[in-house]
Protein backbone atom coordinates (compact mmCIF):
# COMPACT_ATOMS: atom_id res chain seq x y z
CA UNK A 1 0.00 0.00 0.00
CA UNK A 2 1.18 3.44 -0.41
CA UNK A 3 0.27 6.74 0.08
CA UNK A 4 -0.85 8.70 -3.41
CA UNK A 5 -2.38 12.35 -1.26
CA UNK A 6 -3.14 13.90 2.11
CA UNK A 7 -5.30 17.30 2.25
CA UNK A 8 -5.57 19.65 5.20
CA UNK A 9 -8.76 20.79 5.86
CA UNK A 10 -9.28 23.93 8.16
CA UNK A 11 -12.47 24.88 8.96
CA UNK A 12 -14.69 26.72 11.50
CA UNK A 13 -18.00 24.04 12.33
CA UNK A 14 -18.93 25.77 15.45
CA UNK A 15 -15.05 26.58 15.88
CA UNK A 16 -11.65 25.90 14.21
CA UNK A 17 -10.42 22.54 13.46
CA UNK A 18 -7.78 21.62 11.34
CA UNK A 19 -8.03 18.05 9.68
CA UNK A 20 -5.62 15.75 7.60
CA UNK A 21 -6.80 13.28 5.51
CA UNK A 22 -4.09 10.88 3.86
CA UNK A 23 -5.33 8.79 0.68
CA UNK A 24 -3.96 5.72 -0.52
CA UNK A 25 -3.59 3.70 -3.66
CA UNK A 26 -5.98 1.24 -2.20
CA UNK A 27 -8.73 3.88 -1.55
CA UNK A 28 -8.54 3.72 2.08
CA UNK A 29 -8.24 6.98 3.72
CA UNK A 30 -7.25 8.02 6.90
CA UNK A 31 -8.06 11.16 9.31
CA UNK A 32 -5.82 12.69 11.88
CA UNK A 33 -6.88 16.08 14.03
CA UNK A 34 -4.28 18.88 13.50
CA UNK A 35 -5.97 21.56 15.94
CA UNK A 36 -3.65 23.88 18.08
CA UNK A 37 -6.07 26.22 19.32
CA UNK A 38 -5.38 29.69 17.74
CA UNK A 39 -2.43 28.56 15.55
CA UNK A 40 -4.56 26.63 12.95
CA UNK A 41 -2.86 28.35 10.21
CA UNK A 42 0.55 27.40 11.67
CA UNK A 43 -0.21 23.55 11.50
CA UNK A 44 -1.85 23.39 8.72
CA UNK A 45 1.28 25.27 6.74
CA UNK A 46 3.72 23.30 8.34
CA UNK A 47 1.48 20.35 7.07
CA UNK A 48 1.31 21.35 3.45
CA UNK A 49 4.80 22.60 3.13
CA UNK A 50 6.87 20.38 5.23
CA UNK A 51 5.69 17.10 5.79
CA UNK A 52 2.76 15.66 3.13
CA UNK A 53 5.34 15.97 0.14
CA UNK A 54 7.65 13.83 2.14
CA UNK A 55 4.60 11.18 2.58
CA UNK A 56 3.90 10.67 -1.03
CA UNK A 57 5.22 6.77 -1.67
CA UNK A 58 5.88 6.10 1.73
CA UNK A 59 3.78 2.75 3.28
CA UNK A 60 1.11 4.12 5.65
CA UNK A 61 1.84 0.81 7.76
CA UNK A 62 5.42 2.13 8.61
CA UNK A 63 4.29 4.30 11.27
CA UNK A 64 7.60 4.11 13.86
CA UNK A 65 9.55 5.21 11.14
CA UNK A 66 7.94 7.45 9.39
CA UNK A 67 7.06 9.07 13.03
CA UNK A 68 11.29 9.44 13.36
CA UNK A 69 11.50 10.48 9.81
CA UNK A 70 9.36 13.43 11.40
CA UNK A 71 10.91 13.56 14.62
CA UNK A 72 14.12 12.76 14.50
CA UNK A 73 14.97 13.49 10.60
CA UNK A 74 14.03 17.23 11.61
CA UNK A 75 16.84 18.95 13.00
CA UNK A 76 14.43 21.31 15.07
CA UNK A 77 12.83 18.60 17.32
CA UNK A 78 9.74 18.63 19.50
CA UNK A 79 7.06 22.41 19.73
CA UNK A 80 3.68 22.37 19.90
CA UNK A 81 3.04 23.22 15.93
CA UNK A 82 5.61 20.54 14.82
CA UNK A 83 4.20 17.82 17.69
CA UNK A 84 0.40 18.66 16.40
CA UNK A 85 1.46 18.00 12.59
CA UNK A 86 3.47 15.00 13.49
CA UNK A 87 0.00 13.86 15.14
CA UNK A 88 -1.81 14.70 12.92
CA UNK A 89 -0.32 12.11 10.27
CA UNK A 90 0.70 9.47 13.09
CA UNK A 91 -3.14 9.50 13.63
CA UNK A 92 -4.38 9.01 9.98
CA UNK A 93 -2.00 6.62 9.36
CA UNK A 94 -2.95 4.13 12.15
CA UNK A 95 -6.62 4.72 11.04
CA UNK A 96 -5.69 3.57 7.59
CA UNK A 97 -3.71 0.72 8.87
CA UNK A 98 -6.96 -0.42 10.85
CA UNK A 99 -9.19 0.38 8.32
CA UNK A 100 -6.73 -2.12 6.05
CA UNK A 101 -6.93 -4.85 8.25
CA UNK A 102 -10.51 -4.36 9.02
CA UNK A 103 -10.15 -3.91 12.69
CA UNK A 104 -10.21 -0.90 15.14
CA UNK A 105 -7.25 0.36 16.61
CA UNK A 106 -7.37 -0.40 19.61
CA UNK A 107 -7.07 -3.85 18.53
CA UNK A 108 -3.72 -3.53 16.91
CA UNK A 109 -2.34 -1.07 20.18
CA UNK A 110 -2.96 -3.71 22.66
CA UNK A 111 -7.20 -5.12 22.60
CA UNK A 112 -9.49 -4.26 24.99
CA UNK A 113 -8.18 -3.44 28.67
CA UNK A 114 -11.93 -2.38 29.96
CA UNK A 115 -15.01 -2.40 28.79
CA UNK A 116 -15.61 1.31 28.72
CA UNK A 117 -13.53 4.37 29.24
CA UNK A 118 -14.32 6.63 32.52
CA UNK A 119 -15.25 10.12 31.47
CA UNK A 120 -15.33 13.89 33.47
CA UNK A 121 -17.00 17.00 31.94
CA UNK A 122 -17.38 20.27 32.97
CA UNK A 123 -19.46 22.16 35.07
CA UNK A 124 -18.59 26.22 35.53
CA UNK A 125 -20.99 28.86 36.93
CA UNK A 126 -20.77 32.47 37.67
CA UNK A 127 -21.32 31.86 41.56
CA UNK A 128 -20.99 29.47 44.10
CA UNK A 129 -24.75 28.67 43.86
CA UNK A 130 -24.63 28.98 40.09
CA UNK A 131 -21.90 25.91 39.92
CA UNK A 132 -23.63 23.35 42.38
CA UNK A 133 -26.92 23.83 39.64
CA UNK A 134 -24.59 23.06 37.16
CA UNK A 135 -22.55 20.38 38.20
CA UNK A 136 -26.18 19.10 39.13
CA UNK A 137 -27.17 19.29 35.82
CA UNK A 138 -23.80 17.40 34.69
CA UNK A 139 -25.09 14.43 37.09
CA UNK A 140 -28.56 13.98 36.54
CA UNK A 141 -26.98 13.58 33.24
CA UNK A 142 -25.02 10.48 33.69
CA UNK A 143 -21.25 11.88 34.69
CA UNK A 144 -19.48 10.06 37.35
CA UNK A 145 -16.54 13.01 37.37
CA UNK A 146 -17.36 16.66 36.82
CA UNK A 147 -14.26 19.55 36.27
CA UNK A 148 -16.06 22.01 38.80
CA UNK A 149 -14.77 25.87 38.07
CA UNK A 150 -16.71 29.14 39.12
CA UNK A 151 -16.53 32.57 39.04
CA UNK A 152 -14.60 34.33 41.55
CA UNK A 153 -16.18 37.00 43.84
CA UNK A 154 -14.05 40.26 42.62
CA UNK A 155 -12.49 39.02 39.84
CA UNK A 156 -14.73 40.06 36.33
CA UNK A 157 -13.35 37.73 33.53
CA UNK A 158 -11.49 34.75 34.56
CA UNK A 159 -10.15 31.21 32.90
CA UNK A 160 -13.10 28.63 32.83
CA UNK A 161 -16.08 30.85 33.19
CA UNK A 162 -18.24 32.25 30.05
CA UNK A 163 -20.77 34.39 30.07
CA UNK A 164 -23.88 32.43 27.55
CA UNK A 165 -25.39 29.66 28.18
CA UNK A 166 -23.02 27.34 25.41
CA UNK A 167 -20.66 25.17 25.81
CA UNK A 168 -16.91 27.58 26.94
CA UNK A 169 -15.00 28.38 24.69
CA UNK A 170 -11.87 30.12 25.59
CA UNK A 171 -10.87 31.24 22.05
CA UNK A 172 -12.28 34.65 20.76
CA UNK A 173 -12.54 35.71 17.47
CA UNK A 174 -10.60 39.15 16.38
CA UNK A 175 -7.35 39.98 15.20
CA UNK A 176 -5.79 40.60 18.73
CA UNK A 177 -6.17 38.19 21.92
CA UNK A 178 -9.14 39.39 24.74
CA UNK A 179 -7.46 40.07 28.41
CA UNK A 180 -8.51 39.03 31.06
CA UNK A 181 -7.46 39.39 34.88
CA UNK A 182 -6.23 37.76 37.73
CA UNK A 183 -5.76 38.14 41.79
CA UNK A 184 -4.35 34.68 43.19
CA UNK A 185 -5.45 35.90 46.68
CA UNK A 186 -9.31 36.30 45.73
CA UNK A 187 -8.64 32.89 44.08
CA UNK A 188 -7.02 31.09 47.63
CA UNK A 189 -9.76 32.63 49.64
CA UNK A 190 -11.93 31.06 47.62
CA UNK A 191 -11.70 27.74 45.84
CA UNK A 192 -11.74 25.41 49.56
CA UNK A 193 -15.31 26.96 50.60
CA UNK A 194 -16.73 26.11 46.75
CA UNK A 195 -15.35 22.41 47.07
CA UNK A 196 -17.11 22.28 50.39
CA UNK A 197 -20.28 22.90 49.34
CA UNK A 198 -19.58 20.81 45.90
CA UNK A 199 -19.33 18.01 48.75
CA UNK A 200 -22.13 19.03 51.16
CA UNK A 201 -24.79 18.81 47.98
CA UNK A 202 -23.25 15.94 46.27
CA UNK A 203 -21.38 13.84 49.03
CA UNK A 204 -18.45 11.68 47.99
CA UNK A 205 -20.18 9.73 45.54
CA UNK A 206 -19.10 11.63 42.92
CA UNK A 207 -15.28 12.71 41.58
CA UNK A 208 -14.67 16.07 41.50
CA UNK A 209 -11.43 17.83 39.47
CA UNK A 210 -10.11 21.23 39.03
CA UNK A 211 -8.35 23.52 37.33
CA UNK A 212 -5.74 25.66 38.41
CA UNK A 213 -4.57 26.92 34.47
CA UNK A 214 -1.03 27.23 35.37
CA UNK A 215 -1.61 29.75 38.08
CA UNK A 216 0.31 29.49 41.20
CA UNK A 217 3.39 29.38 42.53
CA UNK A 218 4.68 25.67 43.90
CA UNK A 219 3.77 26.85 47.76
CA UNK A 220 0.16 28.48 46.74
CA UNK A 221 -0.07 25.44 45.16
CA UNK A 222 0.90 23.07 48.21
CA UNK A 223 -1.85 25.44 50.66
CA UNK A 224 -4.44 24.83 48.15
CA UNK A 225 -3.67 21.26 47.34
CA UNK A 226 -3.43 20.70 51.40
CA UNK A 227 -6.95 22.68 51.77
CA UNK A 228 -8.60 20.36 49.38
CA UNK A 229 -7.60 17.51 50.81
CA UNK A 230 -11.05 16.98 53.04
CA UNK A 231 -12.94 17.41 49.88
CA UNK A 232 -11.18 14.26 47.84
CA UNK A 233 -10.48 15.96 44.73
CA UNK A 234 -9.87 13.58 41.91
CA UNK A 235 -7.21 15.71 41.09
CA UNK A 236 -5.66 19.10 40.80
CA UNK A 237 -4.80 20.11 37.55
CA UNK A 238 -1.73 22.49 35.93
CA UNK A 239 -1.15 23.84 39.46
CA UNK A 240 1.55 25.65 38.55
CA UNK A 241 3.66 26.20 34.84
CA UNK A 242 5.50 23.13 34.52
CA UNK A 243 8.64 24.76 32.82
CA UNK A 244 10.77 24.06 35.82
CA UNK A 245 9.83 20.76 37.35
CA UNK A 246 11.21 20.75 40.51
CA UNK A 247 8.26 22.61 41.37
CA UNK A 248 6.46 19.52 41.45
CA UNK A 249 8.64 18.67 44.58
CA UNK A 250 7.60 21.36 46.98
CA UNK A 251 3.99 20.42 46.09
CA UNK A 252 4.25 17.19 46.45
CA UNK A 253 5.93 16.90 49.94
CA UNK A 254 3.28 18.59 51.10
CA UNK A 255 0.01 17.79 50.21
CA UNK A 256 -1.67 14.35 49.15
CA UNK A 257 -4.19 15.90 46.73
CA UNK A 258 -3.58 13.64 43.63
CA UNK A 259 -1.76 16.13 40.52
CA UNK A 260 -2.84 15.88 37.05
CA UNK A 261 -0.65 17.59 34.24
CA UNK A 262 0.50 17.51 30.40
CA UNK A 263 -2.29 18.96 28.96
CA UNK A 264 0.48 21.38 26.64
CA UNK A 265 3.49 19.21 26.73
CA UNK A 266 4.23 17.58 23.43
CA UNK A 267 6.92 14.71 23.82
CA UNK A 268 7.77 12.02 26.32
CA UNK A 269 10.96 14.28 27.24
CA UNK A 270 8.06 17.09 28.90
CA UNK A 271 6.67 14.04 31.79
CA UNK A 272 10.13 12.23 31.92
CA UNK A 273 11.06 13.87 35.06
CA UNK A 274 7.80 14.40 36.62
CA UNK A 275 6.90 10.52 35.85
CA UNK A 276 10.53 9.13 37.13
CA UNK A 277 10.32 11.02 40.09
CA UNK A 278 6.54 10.07 40.71
CA UNK A 279 5.79 13.82 41.15
CA UNK A 280 2.17 13.49 39.36
CA UNK A 281 -0.99 10.99 39.07
CA UNK A 282 -2.05 11.48 36.30
CA UNK A 283 -0.51 12.73 32.70
CA UNK A 284 -2.61 15.02 30.80
CA UNK A 285 -0.54 14.64 26.67
CA UNK A 286 -3.08 14.15 24.50
CA UNK A 287 -2.96 12.05 21.26
CA UNK A 288 -2.78 15.76 18.66
CA UNK A 289 -0.04 17.27 20.73
CA UNK A 290 1.67 14.90 21.77
CA UNK A 291 2.80 13.75 18.57
CA UNK A 292 0.15 11.00 18.09
CA UNK A 293 -0.50 7.22 18.93
CA UNK A 294 2.65 6.08 18.24
CA UNK A 295 4.32 8.15 20.84
CA UNK A 296 1.92 7.80 23.53
CA UNK A 297 2.29 4.58 23.84
CA UNK A 298 5.61 4.97 25.36
CA UNK A 299 4.54 7.52 27.25
CA UNK A 300 1.84 5.71 29.07
CA UNK A 301 4.31 2.51 29.17
CA UNK A 302 6.78 4.68 31.00
CA UNK A 303 4.03 6.24 33.34
CA UNK A 304 2.87 2.76 33.71
CA UNK A 305 5.99 2.05 35.79
CA UNK A 306 5.72 4.37 38.13
CA UNK A 307 2.03 4.22 38.84
CA UNK A 308 0.90 6.94 36.75
CA UNK A 309 -2.26 6.76 35.05
CA UNK A 310 -3.52 8.68 31.65
CA UNK A 311 -6.29 11.34 31.69
CA UNK A 312 -5.84 12.85 27.96
CA UNK A 313 -7.06 16.81 26.87
CA UNK A 314 -10.21 16.37 25.60
CA UNK A 315 -11.64 19.67 25.22
CA UNK A 316 -13.82 20.94 22.49
CA UNK A 317 -10.94 22.34 20.85
CA UNK A 318 -10.37 19.43 19.69
CA UNK A 319 -12.37 17.84 16.90
CA UNK A 320 -13.45 14.07 17.33
CA UNK A 321 -10.97 12.70 15.83
CA UNK A 322 -8.44 13.82 18.70
CA UNK A 323 -11.16 12.18 21.15
CA UNK A 324 -11.71 8.82 19.24
CA UNK A 325 -7.65 8.52 18.87
CA UNK A 326 -7.46 8.87 22.74
CA UNK A 327 -10.28 6.52 23.35
CA UNK A 328 -8.37 3.66 21.43
CA UNK A 329 -5.00 4.37 23.18
CA UNK A 330 -7.22 4.43 26.52
CA UNK A 331 -8.80 1.17 25.59
CA UNK A 332 -5.75 -0.54 24.87
CA UNK A 333 -3.45 0.76 27.89
CA UNK A 334 -3.44 -0.86 31.24
CA UNK A 335 -3.10 2.39 33.05
CA UNK A 336 -5.83 4.67 31.65
CA UNK A 337 -7.34 7.01 33.99
CA UNK A 338 -9.67 9.15 32.76
CA UNK A 339 -10.81 10.83 29.41
CA UNK A 340 -12.04 14.62 29.45
CA UNK A 341 -15.28 15.27 27.16
CA UNK A 342 -16.60 18.23 27.15
CA UNK A 343 -19.41 17.90 24.38
CA UNK A 344 -19.87 19.71 21.08
CA UNK A 345 -21.13 22.14 19.07
CA UNK A 346 -24.05 21.05 16.87
CA UNK A 347 -22.00 22.13 14.12
CA UNK A 348 -19.27 19.86 15.18
CA UNK A 349 -21.35 17.27 15.71
CA UNK A 350 -22.59 17.58 11.82
CA UNK A 351 -18.77 18.21 10.11
CA UNK A 352 -17.94 15.14 11.57
CA UNK A 353 -18.88 11.37 11.91
CA UNK A 354 -18.06 9.23 14.94
CA UNK A 355 -18.97 5.92 16.57
CA UNK A 356 -17.85 6.34 19.53
CA UNK A 357 -20.59 6.00 22.03
CA UNK A 358 -21.03 8.24 25.46
CA UNK A 359 -23.03 6.85 27.82
CA UNK A 360 -24.27 7.13 31.69
CA UNK A 361 -20.06 9.05 32.13
CA UNK A 362 -18.40 6.13 30.06
CA UNK A 363 -17.51 5.72 26.42
CA UNK A 364 -17.76 2.74 24.35
CA UNK A 365 -15.95 1.64 21.22
CA UNK A 366 -17.72 0.30 18.11
CA UNK A 367 -15.82 -2.45 16.27
CA UNK A 368 -15.40 -0.42 13.30
CA UNK A 369 -12.44 -0.64 11.40
CA UNK A 370 -9.85 2.09 12.14
CA UNK A 371 -10.42 4.99 14.36
CA UNK A 372 -14.41 5.04 13.41
CA UNK A 373 -14.40 8.80 12.73
CA UNK A 374 -14.33 11.00 9.25
CA UNK A 375 -14.54 14.42 8.25
CA UNK A 376 -17.97 15.09 6.35
CA UNK A 377 -15.87 17.36 4.16
CA UNK A 378 -19.17 19.17 2.49
CA UNK A 379 -20.50 19.95 5.63
CA UNK A 380 -17.16 21.43 7.47
CA UNK A 381 -16.63 23.57 4.10
CA UNK A 382 -19.87 25.51 4.68
CA UNK A 383 -18.03 26.43 8.04
CA UNK A 384 -14.81 29.15 6.46
CA UNK A 385 -12.05 29.42 9.45
CA UNK A 386 -12.00 32.47 11.33
CA UNK A 387 -8.98 33.71 13.02
CA UNK A 388 -9.55 33.87 16.80
CA UNK A 389 -6.88 33.62 19.72
CA UNK A 390 -6.77 32.46 23.36
CA UNK A 391 -7.15 34.98 25.91
CA UNK A 392 -3.77 37.37 27.31
CA UNK A 393 -4.42 37.04 31.09
CA UNK A 394 -2.77 40.28 33.47
CA UNK A 395 -2.70 41.01 37.61
CA UNK A 396 -4.83 43.70 38.29
CA UNK A 397 -2.52 46.43 38.18
CA UNK A 398 -1.71 44.91 34.40
CA UNK A 399 1.41 42.92 35.00
CA UNK A 400 1.09 40.16 32.31
CA UNK A 401 0.53 36.41 33.70
CA UNK A 402 0.24 33.24 32.73
CA UNK A 403 -3.20 32.63 31.33
O1 LIG B 1 -7.07 25.68 24.12
C1 LIG B 1 -6.87 25.73 25.50
C2 LIG B 1 -7.85 24.82 26.20
O2 LIG B 1 -7.81 23.57 25.61
C3 LIG B 1 -7.58 24.69 27.66
O3 LIG B 1 -7.69 25.92 28.27
C4 LIG B 1 -8.56 23.71 28.28
O4 LIG B 1 -7.28 23.62 30.28
C5 LIG B 1 -8.09 23.12 29.56
C6 LIG B 1 -8.67 21.82 29.94
O5 LIG B 1 -8.22 21.28 30.94
O6 LIG B 1 -9.55 21.35 29.22
MG1 LIG C 1 -6.50 22.14 31.68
Amino acid sequence: MKITAAKVFVNSPGRNFVTVMIETNEGIVGFGDATLNGRELAVSSYLKEYLIPCLINRDPFDTEDIWHYFYRGVYWRRGAVNMTAIGAIDMALWDIKGKALGVPVYKLLGGKSRQKLLAYTHAQGKNIADTIEKVGEKLAIGYKAVRVQSGIPGLEKIYGIGNEKRTYEPAIQGERPQEESWNTEKYLNFVPSLFGQIRQNYGDGVHLLHDCHHRLTPIEAARLGKELEPFKLFWLEDTVTAELQKDFELIRKHTTTPLAVGEVFNTIYDCQYLITQQLIDYIRMTVAHGGGITPMMKVASLAALYHIKTGCHGPSDLSPINLAACLHFGMAINNFGIQEYMGYTEATMKAFTFEHMFSDGYFELSDKPGLGVGLNIDEAEKHPYKKAYLPINRLEDGTLYHW
